[in-house]
């Protein structure tokens, strides 16, 4: 009989009997009260009932509290093999109950084969842009709400020209008269068209799928049938099962790129929610995310690094799904680059709004700027050298400085 298993941090008093706290978990969100049930009732469902794996202290106690680690076994005949039956089993009721943080779920390989993870994934998306051995540039459209097409445009010609290859609309870029779903993908398309014969570099623009849930499908096959190259989407404004239905249907081809837009009332807490790998890492990817935007270690909206990297590994590592292409990001300008290669390697997005706009050269000179702090890093030049010949990479450096890591003394970030 196949088992999901799930793993829990309890925050609890350290006079608490946590062993029986996790007999009533295995039991209450399975069968419920089965022992004082029939003989022949408690027989009939022995086979549905949770089972504790493992309790163990995970803290040392602090004011009489204490973090235990819980691992129980669902069956997941349970549930139908879909991500709401299985959130809803083992975090449903619970998550209203204390001081509980899911940090982790296993599935059973055969219950995998129901989530269709990417349908792109960092292989397809190296193929689609054909580049293949650096971290991705994106670039984010900043200050365009009430602005019209033309201004979109010129900012989207400006982002491709610095040679970005990403570019994503802002999640906060609703339907708008003045610049519509529609037409920012065929005008986009052909501005983009523009700058590649112009410059050989190709760029992508993913543009904002948003509205109401049911009218979603028929957005995103618009949005197909135009020629969109990608979709941004705020997967966690419409849930995980919302994605996976656009990642998984047919008419749909298209990568999509999951925003961390509300993730954080679901993730920050220590103490309640989810963790962060297991939500915007190990679940977007189940669901169907191309690419997963968090925020990085450094930059405005920070993460701490161990849950940054927690996310990034749940991204890449080896699974029976393709990989998501993990995209750290807020605040970031061309001074952390250095650190975020050394972090994620190759295999990430660099993600910049104001880090691209807000250069003294604009859009141009912050893309430039970026792209030659990532040769620098790639080729072993150090910084200064590059920096003394490119006017781009100095005039970012001398506004935004560099990031080194708290125990670093030399100049050198590799
Ligand atoms: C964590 C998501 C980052 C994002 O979407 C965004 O718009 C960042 O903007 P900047 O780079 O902080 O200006």
């Amino acid at each position: 009989m196949s088992e999901l298993l799930a793993t829990y941090v309890l925050t609890h008093r350290e006079d608490e009997d946590i062993d029986r706290k996790a007999e009533q978990i295995a039991l209450g969100l399975t069968v419920g009260s089965w022992t004082d049930l029939p003989q022949l009732k408690q027989e009939q469902l022995k086979k549905h009932k949770g089972r504790v794996v493992h309790v163990k202290e995970k803290t040392a106690a602090e004011n009489g509290f204490i973090q235990s680690e819980l691992m129980i076994a669902y069956p997941e005949a349970n549930f139908s093999a879909d991500i709401p039956a299985v959130l809803t089993t083992i975090f449903g009721k619970l998550s209203l109950d204390g001081k509980v943080k899911l940090v982790d779920i296993n599935f059973s390989a055969s219950f995998k084969r129901s989530l269709p993870g990417p349908m792109f994934g960092i292989e397809g998306i190296r193929k689609k842009l054909n580049v293949y051995h650096r971290p991705l540039l994106m670039s984010i459209f900043k200050g365009v709400i009430g602005r019209d097409m033309a201004d979109l445009k010129e900012q989207l010609r400006l982002q491709a020209l610095g040679g970005v290859d990403f570019i994503k609309d802002d999640e906060i870029l609703f339907e708008s008269p003045l610049a519509p779903f529609e037409e920012r993908i065929t005008e986009g398309k052909q501005i983009l068209k523009e700058t590649y014969e112009e410059t050989g570099h190709r760029t992508l623009y993913a543009v904002n799928l948003t509205g109401r849930t049911f009218d979603l499908k028929d957005r995103a096959k618009k949005a197909t049938e135009l020629g969109a190259d990608a979709l941004l989407f705020n997967v966690f404004a419409y849930g995980l099962d919302v994605m996976q239905s656009l990642a998984e249907d047919p008419d749909i081809h298209l990568p999509i790129m999951a925003h961390p837009a509300v993730s954080g009332a679901f993730t920050t807490s220590p103490e309640y929610g989810f963790s962060q790998s297991l939500l915007l890492g190990k679940l977007n990817r189940y669901a169907g995310a191309d690419l997963s935007l968090f925020p990085s270690p450094y930059g405005s909206v920070a993460l701490p690094k161990e849950d940054a990297l927690g996310i990034y590994e749940a991204c890449v590592k080896e699974d029976t799904v393709q990989q998501t292409f993990p995209v750290p990001s807020a605040g970031i300008h061309p001074g952390m680059v250095p650190l975020l290669i050394k972090d994620f390697g190759f295999d990430h997005v660099i993600n910049a709004g104001g880090g691209i706009h807000g250069h003294p050269r604009g859009a141009i000179g912050g893309g430039r700027a970026f792209r030659s702090m990532m040769d620098a890093v790639l080729h072993d030049v150090p910084v200064e050298e590059k920096a003394s010949s490119c006017p781009d990479l100095k005039a970012a450096l001398d506004l935004w400085g560099r990031i080194v890591e708290e125990n670093e003394k030399t100049n050198s970030v590799l």
